[in-house]
Protein backbone atom coordinates (compact mmCIF):
# COMPACT_ATOMS: atom_id res chain seq x y z
CA UNK A 1 0.00 0.00 0.00
CA UNK A 2 0.97 2.85 -0.95
CA UNK A 3 0.71 6.71 1.06
CA UNK A 4 -0.04 10.06 -0.19
CA UNK A 5 -0.69 13.79 1.47
CA UNK A 6 -4.27 13.77 -0.07
CA UNK A 7 -6.96 11.58 -2.70
CA UNK A 8 -9.09 12.93 -4.30
CA UNK A 9 -12.05 10.70 -6.11
CA UNK A 10 -15.10 10.47 -7.56
CA UNK A 11 -14.65 12.87 -9.70
CA UNK A 12 -14.84 13.88 -13.81
CA UNK A 13 -11.53 14.78 -14.65
CA UNK A 14 -10.64 16.24 -18.28
CA UNK A 15 -7.04 15.20 -20.14
CA UNK A 16 -4.77 17.06 -22.40
CA UNK A 17 -7.37 17.30 -25.12
CA UNK A 18 -10.11 18.69 -23.12
CA UNK A 19 -11.86 15.13 -23.02
CA UNK A 20 -13.57 13.76 -19.40
CA UNK A 21 -13.23 11.01 -17.53
CA UNK A 22 -15.53 9.78 -14.85
CA UNK A 23 -15.35 8.05 -12.03
CA UNK A 24 -11.05 9.42 -11.52
CA UNK A 25 -9.29 9.81 -8.44
CA UNK A 26 -6.00 12.07 -7.80
CA UNK A 27 -3.51 11.19 -5.16
CA UNK A 28 -1.08 14.54 -4.28
CA UNK A 29 1.82 14.56 -2.42
CA UNK A 30 4.33 17.71 -1.67
CA UNK A 31 1.98 19.91 -3.88
CA UNK A 32 2.50 16.83 -7.19
CA UNK A 33 0.47 14.49 -8.15
CA UNK A 34 1.94 11.08 -7.78
CA UNK A 35 -1.07 9.19 -9.35
CA UNK A 36 -4.00 9.88 -11.14
CA UNK A 37 -6.59 7.64 -12.98
CA UNK A 38 -9.86 5.04 -12.45
CA UNK A 39 -10.60 5.15 -8.97
CA UNK A 40 -11.05 1.57 -8.35
CA UNK A 41 -7.43 1.48 -9.38
CA UNK A 42 -6.23 4.52 -7.32
CA UNK A 43 -8.21 3.68 -4.30
CA UNK A 44 -6.79 0.43 -4.10
CA UNK A 45 -3.08 1.21 -4.08
CA UNK A 46 -3.44 4.87 -1.54
CA UNK A 47 -6.67 4.69 0.14
CA UNK A 48 -5.32 3.43 3.67
CA UNK A 49 -2.62 5.08 3.61
CA UNK A 50 -4.07 8.75 2.47
CA UNK A 51 -3.49 11.67 5.13
CA UNK A 52 -6.84 13.24 4.24
CA UNK A 53 -9.10 11.80 1.47
CA UNK A 54 -11.83 14.06 -0.79
CA UNK A 55 -15.04 13.06 -2.39
CA UNK A 56 -15.13 15.10 -5.20
CA UNK A 57 -19.40 13.99 -5.48
CA UNK A 58 -19.05 13.15 -9.20
CA UNK A 59 -18.46 16.47 -9.99
CA UNK A 60 -15.60 17.76 -12.72
CA UNK A 61 -11.97 18.27 -11.68
CA UNK A 62 -9.98 20.57 -14.41
CA UNK A 63 -6.64 21.69 -13.95
CA UNK A 64 -6.15 25.43 -12.77
CA UNK A 65 -6.63 27.48 -15.41
CA UNK A 66 -4.04 28.98 -16.91
CA UNK A 67 -4.30 32.75 -18.58
CA UNK A 68 -1.01 32.47 -21.13
CA UNK A 69 -1.72 36.04 -22.35
CA UNK A 70 -2.22 39.08 -20.31
CA UNK A 71 -0.69 42.95 -20.15
CA UNK A 72 -2.16 43.15 -16.39
CA UNK A 73 -0.01 45.04 -14.94
CA UNK A 74 -0.51 48.98 -15.99
CA UNK A 75 -1.90 52.17 -14.55
CA UNK A 76 -5.60 54.20 -15.19
CA UNK A 77 -7.62 53.19 -17.50
CA UNK A 78 -8.83 53.87 -21.13
CA UNK A 79 -12.60 54.82 -20.14
CA UNK A 80 -12.24 58.50 -21.98
CA UNK A 81 -11.19 56.95 -25.10
CA UNK A 82 -14.02 54.71 -25.34
CA UNK A 83 -16.19 57.40 -24.95
CA UNK A 84 -14.97 59.45 -27.42
CA UNK A 85 -14.53 56.45 -29.65
CA UNK A 86 -18.55 55.63 -29.40
CA UNK A 87 -19.08 59.43 -30.01
CA UNK A 88 -18.12 58.98 -33.70
CA UNK A 89 -14.01 60.54 -32.88
CA UNK A 90 -11.24 59.01 -35.02
CA UNK A 91 -7.91 57.03 -34.16
CA UNK A 92 -6.14 59.88 -35.39
CA UNK A 93 -8.19 62.57 -33.64
CA UNK A 94 -8.12 60.28 -29.97
CA UNK A 95 -4.64 59.77 -30.43
CA UNK A 96 -4.08 63.59 -31.03
CA UNK A 97 -6.04 63.72 -27.94
CA UNK A 98 -3.03 61.93 -25.85
CA UNK A 99 -4.68 58.81 -26.30
CA UNK A 100 -3.61 54.65 -27.39
CA UNK A 101 -1.39 53.21 -25.67
CA UNK A 102 0.93 56.28 -24.81
CA UNK A 103 -1.46 57.06 -22.68
CA UNK A 104 -1.88 54.27 -20.75
CA UNK A 105 2.58 54.95 -20.62
CA UNK A 106 2.04 58.07 -19.42
CA UNK A 107 0.01 57.11 -16.26
CA UNK A 108 2.00 53.60 -16.06
CA UNK A 109 5.38 55.84 -15.85
CA UNK A 110 4.18 58.30 -12.88
CA UNK A 111 2.77 55.92 -10.90
CA UNK A 112 4.91 54.67 -7.80
CA UNK A 113 5.42 51.41 -7.90
CA UNK A 114 3.60 50.68 -5.09
CA UNK A 115 0.48 51.96 -6.97
CA UNK A 116 1.08 50.25 -9.49
CA UNK A 117 1.01 47.00 -8.08
CA UNK A 118 -2.39 48.59 -6.08
CA UNK A 119 -3.63 49.05 -9.02
CA UNK A 120 -2.79 45.74 -10.91
CA UNK A 121 -3.67 43.57 -7.67
CA UNK A 122 -7.51 43.23 -8.24
CA UNK A 123 -7.02 42.38 -11.95
CA UNK A 124 -5.04 39.28 -10.96
CA UNK A 125 -7.12 38.67 -7.89
CA UNK A 126 -10.67 38.77 -10.55
CA UNK A 127 -8.71 36.00 -12.80
CA UNK A 128 -7.81 33.73 -9.51
CA UNK A 129 -11.39 33.99 -8.44
CA UNK A 130 -12.23 32.33 -11.64
CA UNK A 131 -10.05 29.02 -10.81
CA UNK A 132 -7.03 30.87 -13.01
CA UNK A 133 -3.50 29.59 -10.99
CA UNK A 134 -0.87 30.63 -13.83
CA UNK A 135 -0.94 33.86 -15.41
CA UNK A 136 1.93 35.52 -18.06
CA UNK A 137 1.79 39.40 -17.20
CA UNK A 138 3.87 41.18 -20.41
CA UNK A 139 5.60 44.39 -19.79
CA UNK A 140 5.38 47.27 -22.30
CA UNK A 141 4.13 50.41 -20.87
CA UNK A 142 6.85 51.81 -19.64
CA UNK A 143 8.91 51.77 -22.83
CA UNK A 144 12.16 53.12 -21.13
CA UNK A 145 14.64 50.51 -18.85
CA UNK A 146 13.25 52.05 -15.35
CA UNK A 147 9.69 51.85 -16.25
CA UNK A 148 10.31 48.71 -17.77
CA UNK A 149 11.96 46.69 -14.44
CA UNK A 150 9.01 48.32 -12.29
CA UNK A 151 6.46 46.78 -14.39
CA UNK A 152 8.08 43.17 -14.04
CA UNK A 153 9.27 43.94 -10.85
CA UNK A 154 5.46 44.62 -9.74
CA UNK A 155 4.49 41.30 -12.17
CA UNK A 156 6.87 39.29 -9.95
CA UNK A 157 5.51 40.44 -6.82
CA UNK A 158 2.21 39.82 -7.57
CA UNK A 159 2.73 36.61 -8.05
CA UNK A 160 4.68 36.22 -5.07
CA UNK A 161 1.30 37.80 -2.72
CA UNK A 162 -1.31 36.37 -4.12
CA UNK A 163 0.11 32.26 -5.16
CA UNK A 164 -0.53 32.57 -8.66
CA UNK A 165 1.70 31.49 -10.66
CA UNK A 166 3.33 34.22 -12.98
CA UNK A 167 5.54 34.26 -15.65
CA UNK A 168 6.92 37.36 -16.74
CA UNK A 169 7.24 38.72 -20.64
CA UNK A 170 9.65 41.73 -21.75
CA UNK A 171 7.38 43.39 -24.43
CA UNK A 172 9.60 46.65 -24.54
CA UNK A 173 8.91 46.30 -27.85
CA UNK A 174 5.30 47.22 -27.64
CA UNK A 175 5.57 51.04 -28.71
CA UNK A 176 8.29 53.65 -29.85
CA UNK A 177 9.73 54.97 -26.71
CA UNK A 178 8.21 58.82 -26.65
CA UNK A 179 11.68 60.18 -26.31
CA UNK A 180 12.62 58.36 -29.83
CA UNK A 181 10.38 60.96 -31.66
CA UNK A 182 9.11 58.23 -33.50
CA UNK A 183 12.65 56.78 -34.92
CA UNK A 184 11.11 53.12 -34.19
CA UNK A 185 15.39 51.86 -35.30
CA UNK A 186 16.66 53.56 -32.70
CA UNK A 187 14.76 52.80 -30.05
CA UNK A 188 14.84 49.03 -31.12
CA UNK A 189 18.84 49.36 -31.33
CA UNK A 190 18.31 50.90 -27.38
CA UNK A 191 16.31 48.07 -26.10
CA UNK A 192 18.94 45.41 -27.60
CA UNK A 193 21.90 47.15 -26.16
CA UNK A 194 20.87 48.32 -22.48
CA UNK A 195 17.08 47.15 -22.10
CA UNK A 196 17.55 43.55 -22.70
CA UNK A 197 21.14 42.23 -21.17
CA UNK A 198 19.26 44.56 -17.95
CA UNK A 199 16.07 42.42 -18.10
CA UNK A 200 18.04 39.38 -18.31
CA UNK A 201 21.10 40.18 -15.66
CA UNK A 202 17.94 41.32 -12.97
CA UNK A 203 16.25 37.85 -14.08
CA UNK A 204 12.99 39.51 -14.61
CA UNK A 205 11.85 38.53 -17.86
CA UNK A 206 10.82 34.38 -18.36
CA UNK A 207 10.63 35.17 -22.56
CA UNK A 208 10.36 38.22 -24.77
CA UNK A 209 7.86 39.23 -27.39
CA UNK A 210 7.50 41.63 -29.90
CA UNK A 211 4.64 43.53 -31.03
CA UNK A 212 5.02 43.08 -35.11
CA UNK A 213 2.71 45.02 -37.23
CA UNK A 214 2.77 47.88 -39.23
CA UNK A 215 1.90 50.48 -36.27
CA UNK A 216 4.12 48.45 -34.25
CA UNK A 217 7.55 46.87 -35.50
CA UNK A 218 9.00 45.51 -38.69
CA UNK A 219 9.99 42.14 -39.66
CA UNK A 220 13.36 42.75 -39.60
CA UNK A 221 13.24 44.72 -36.20
CA UNK A 222 11.56 41.84 -34.78
CA UNK A 223 14.29 39.74 -35.94
CA UNK A 224 16.79 41.56 -34.53
CA UNK A 225 15.27 41.18 -31.23
CA UNK A 226 14.32 38.16 -31.28
CA UNK A 227 17.95 37.03 -32.06
CA UNK A 228 18.94 39.60 -28.96
CA UNK A 229 16.43 37.54 -27.00
CA UNK A 230 18.15 34.04 -27.79
CA UNK A 231 21.49 34.94 -27.39
CA UNK A 232 20.51 36.21 -23.63
CA UNK A 233 18.95 32.27 -23.65
CA UNK A 234 15.50 34.25 -23.32
CA UNK A 235 12.45 32.27 -24.81
CA UNK A 236 10.33 34.27 -27.71
CA UNK A 237 6.88 34.79 -28.59
CA UNK A 238 5.25 36.94 -31.33
CA UNK A 239 2.00 39.73 -31.80
CA UNK A 240 1.31 38.53 -34.65
CA UNK A 241 -0.64 39.33 -37.57
CA UNK A 242 -2.59 41.20 -35.54
CA UNK A 243 -4.13 43.80 -37.73
CA UNK A 244 -2.35 42.84 -41.26
CA UNK A 245 -0.09 39.88 -42.77
CA UNK A 246 3.65 40.52 -42.40
CA UNK A 247 4.97 36.99 -41.99
CA UNK A 248 5.43 37.35 -38.12
CA UNK A 249 4.37 34.18 -37.36
CA UNK A 250 6.71 32.22 -39.95
CA UNK A 251 9.41 34.38 -38.40
CA UNK A 252 8.41 33.82 -35.43
CA UNK A 253 8.13 29.93 -35.59
CA UNK A 254 11.13 29.64 -37.76
CA UNK A 255 13.08 30.84 -34.84
CA UNK A 256 11.60 28.36 -32.71
CA UNK A 257 8.64 30.77 -30.69
CA UNK A 258 6.43 29.10 -27.91
CA UNK A 259 3.53 31.11 -29.04
CA UNK A 260 2.01 33.68 -32.07
CA UNK A 261 -0.72 35.33 -30.55
CA UNK A 262 -3.68 37.01 -32.38
CA UNK A 263 -3.31 35.61 -35.75
CA UNK A 264 -6.29 36.73 -37.14
CA UNK A 265 -4.46 37.40 -40.59
CA UNK A 266 -2.59 34.17 -40.72
CA UNK A 267 -1.79 32.57 -43.77
CA UNK A 268 -1.29 28.82 -44.93
CA UNK A 269 2.72 29.41 -44.75
CA UNK A 270 2.37 30.67 -41.60
CA UNK A 271 0.21 28.37 -40.33
CA UNK A 272 2.52 25.47 -41.79
CA UNK A 273 5.70 27.35 -40.35
CA UNK A 274 3.69 27.31 -36.69
CA UNK A 275 3.11 23.64 -37.36
CA UNK A 276 6.53 22.46 -37.66
CA UNK A 277 8.12 24.11 -35.10
CA UNK A 278 5.34 22.96 -32.61
CA UNK A 279 4.56 26.90 -31.88
CA UNK A 280 1.41 27.30 -29.97
CA UNK A 281 -1.77 29.67 -31.86
CA UNK A 282 -2.77 31.89 -28.94
CA UNK A 283 -6.79 33.35 -29.53
CA UNK A 284 -7.58 36.21 -27.80
CA UNK A 285 -11.34 36.68 -28.44
CA UNK A 286 -11.45 39.95 -26.27
CA UNK A 287 -9.38 42.02 -28.53
CA UNK A 288 -11.38 40.88 -31.77
CA UNK A 289 -14.53 42.20 -29.99
CA UNK A 290 -13.41 45.18 -28.18
CA UNK A 291 -12.03 46.01 -31.35
CA UNK A 292 -14.78 44.84 -33.66
CA UNK A 293 -12.15 43.35 -35.70
CA UNK A 294 -13.43 42.14 -38.94
CA UNK A 295 -11.01 39.27 -39.58
CA UNK A 296 -11.45 36.11 -37.73
CA UNK A 297 -8.17 33.70 -37.08
CA UNK A 298 -8.59 30.51 -39.32
CA UNK A 299 -9.29 27.93 -36.92
CA UNK A 300 -9.66 25.56 -40.36
CA UNK A 301 -6.67 25.99 -41.20
CA UNK A 302 -5.08 25.20 -37.64
CA UNK A 303 -6.61 22.04 -37.13
CA UNK A 304 -5.76 21.50 -40.58
CA UNK A 305 -2.47 21.82 -39.33
CA UNK A 306 -2.54 20.44 -35.96
CA UNK A 307 -1.49 23.37 -34.34
CA UNK A 308 -2.17 23.57 -30.96
CA UNK A 309 -4.89 26.02 -30.05
CA UNK A 310 -4.75 28.44 -26.50
CA UNK A 311 -7.22 30.73 -25.55
CA UNK A 312 -6.01 34.24 -23.31
CA UNK A 313 -7.85 37.25 -22.14
CA UNK A 314 -5.33 40.10 -23.60
CA UNK A 315 -6.28 41.75 -20.38
CA UNK A 316 -5.04 45.41 -21.19
CA UNK A 317 -6.41 48.89 -21.43
CA UNK A 318 -6.44 49.60 -25.02
CA UNK A 319 -7.99 46.25 -26.85
CA UNK A 320 -9.30 43.62 -23.91
CA UNK A 321 -10.25 45.17 -20.58
CA UNK A 322 -11.06 42.19 -19.24
CA UNK A 323 -10.06 39.81 -15.93
CA UNK A 324 -12.56 36.93 -17.11
CA UNK A 325 -10.63 33.93 -18.84
CA UNK A 326 -14.11 32.04 -18.80
CA UNK A 327 -16.32 34.85 -20.73
CA UNK A 328 -13.07 34.48 -23.24
CA UNK A 329 -13.69 30.94 -23.14
CA UNK A 330 -17.36 31.00 -24.70
CA UNK A 331 -16.28 33.93 -26.69
CA UNK A 332 -13.46 31.59 -28.51
CA UNK A 333 -16.82 28.93 -28.67
CA UNK A 334 -19.32 31.68 -30.29
CA UNK A 335 -16.86 33.52 -32.56
CA UNK A 336 -14.36 31.14 -33.06
CA UNK A 337 -16.26 27.81 -33.55
CA UNK A 338 -14.23 25.68 -31.33
CA UNK A 339 -15.66 22.93 -29.92
CA UNK A 340 -16.40 22.45 -25.57
CA UNK A 341 -13.02 19.79 -25.53
CA UNK A 342 -10.69 22.52 -27.42
CA UNK A 343 -11.80 25.58 -25.10
CA UNK A 344 -10.71 23.51 -22.35
CA UNK A 345 -7.51 22.04 -24.02
CA UNK A 346 -6.88 25.51 -25.18
CA UNK A 347 -7.02 27.66 -21.16
CA UNK A 348 -4.81 24.00 -19.26
CA UNK A 349 -2.75 22.05 -22.00
CA UNK A 350 -2.24 23.86 -24.46
CA UNK A 351 -1.94 27.09 -22.97
CA UNK A 352 1.15 25.38 -20.82
CA UNK A 353 3.05 24.83 -24.01
CA UNK A 354 2.96 27.97 -24.94
CA UNK A 355 4.56 29.25 -21.53
CA UNK A 356 7.36 26.43 -22.23
CA UNK A 357 5.84 24.73 -18.95
CA UNK A 358 3.88 21.72 -20.35
CA UNK A 359 6.43 19.67 -17.90
CA UNK A 360 4.95 20.79 -15.11
CA UNK A 361 1.75 22.38 -15.12
CA UNK A 362 -1.79 22.00 -17.39
CA UNK A 363 -2.70 18.73 -17.28
CA UNK A 364 -3.73 16.02 -14.18
CA UNK A 365 -1.27 13.59 -14.83
CA UNK A 366 1.68 12.04 -12.64
CA UNK A 367 4.73 14.37 -11.92
CA UNK A 368 2.65 17.51 -12.87
CA UNK A 369 2.12 20.17 -9.48
CA UNK A 370 -1.10 19.70 -8.14
CA UNK A 371 -3.30 23.18 -9.26
CA UNK A 372 -6.58 22.20 -10.00
CA UNK A 373 -10.42 23.30 -9.87
CA UNK A 374 -13.15 21.51 -8.49
CA UNK A 375 -16.38 22.99 -9.84
CA UNK A 376 -19.57 22.50 -9.05
CA UNK A 377 -20.72 21.29 -12.02
CA UNK A 378 -20.79 17.78 -14.05
CA UNK A 379 -19.84 18.67 -17.88
CA UNK A 380 -17.10 20.85 -19.59
CA UNK A 381 -20.02 22.33 -21.68
CA UNK A 382 -21.54 24.36 -18.82
CA UNK A 383 -18.08 25.98 -18.11
CA UNK A 384 -18.38 27.35 -22.19
CA UNK A 385 -21.60 28.07 -21.80
CA UNK A 386 -22.51 30.59 -19.03
CA UNK A 387 -20.93 33.50 -19.62
CA UNK A 388 -20.50 36.30 -17.29
CA UNK A 389 -21.83 34.71 -14.84
CA UNK A 390 -20.06 33.12 -11.70
CA UNK A 391 -19.86 29.18 -11.62
CA UNK A 392 -19.03 27.79 -7.67
CA UNK A 393 -15.92 26.39 -7.65
CA UNK A 394 -12.61 25.81 -5.43
CA UNK A 395 -9.31 26.32 -6.20
CA UNK A 396 -6.30 24.53 -5.63
CA UNK A 397 -2.28 25.89 -6.07
CA UNK A 398 0.44 22.97 -5.67
CA UNK A 399 -1.51 20.81 -3.43
CA UNK A 400 -3.60 23.29 -1.08
CA UNK A 401 -6.84 24.47 -1.67
CA UNK A 402 -6.88 28.21 -1.25
CA UNK A 403 -9.58 30.91 -0.31
CA UNK A 404 -11.07 33.06 -2.72
N1 LIG B 1 -2.04 44.43 -29.47
C1 LIG B 1 -3.13 44.83 -28.78
O1 LIG B 1 -4.28 44.59 -29.10
C2 LIG B 1 -2.70 45.52 -27.56
N2 LIG B 1 -1.28 45.46 -27.68
C3 LIG B 1 -0.95 44.82 -28.78
O2 LIG B 1 0.19 44.61 -29.09
C4 LIG B 1 -3.17 46.94 -27.40
C5 LIG B 1 -2.61 47.50 -26.12
C6 LIG B 1 -3.12 48.90 -25.80
O3 LIG B 1 -3.79 49.54 -26.62
O4 LIG B 1 -2.85 49.34 -24.67
FE1 LIG C 1 -1.41 41.47 -26.27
Amino acid sequence: MLSCDKLLFNAITTDAQGIMHEHQAIAITEGRIVSCGPQTQILAEYGAKAGEKEDCLGQLLTPGLIDCHTHLVYAGNRAAEFKLKLEGHSYAEISKAGGGIISTVKQTRSASEQELFDQSLPRLLALRNEGVTTVEIKSGYGLDLDNELKMLRVARRLGQETGVRVITTFLGAHAIGPEFNGNSQLYVDYLCKEMLPAVKSEKLADAVDVFCESIGFSLKQTEQIFITAQALDLPIKCHAEQLSNLGASALAANLGALSCDHLEFLDEAGAKAMASAKTVAVLLPGAYYFLREQSKPPIELLRKNQVSIAVATDSNPGSSPTTSLLLMMSMACQFFSLTVSEVLAAVTANAAKALGLEHEIGDIAEGKVADLVLWSVSDTADLCYYFASPIAHKTMIAGQWISN
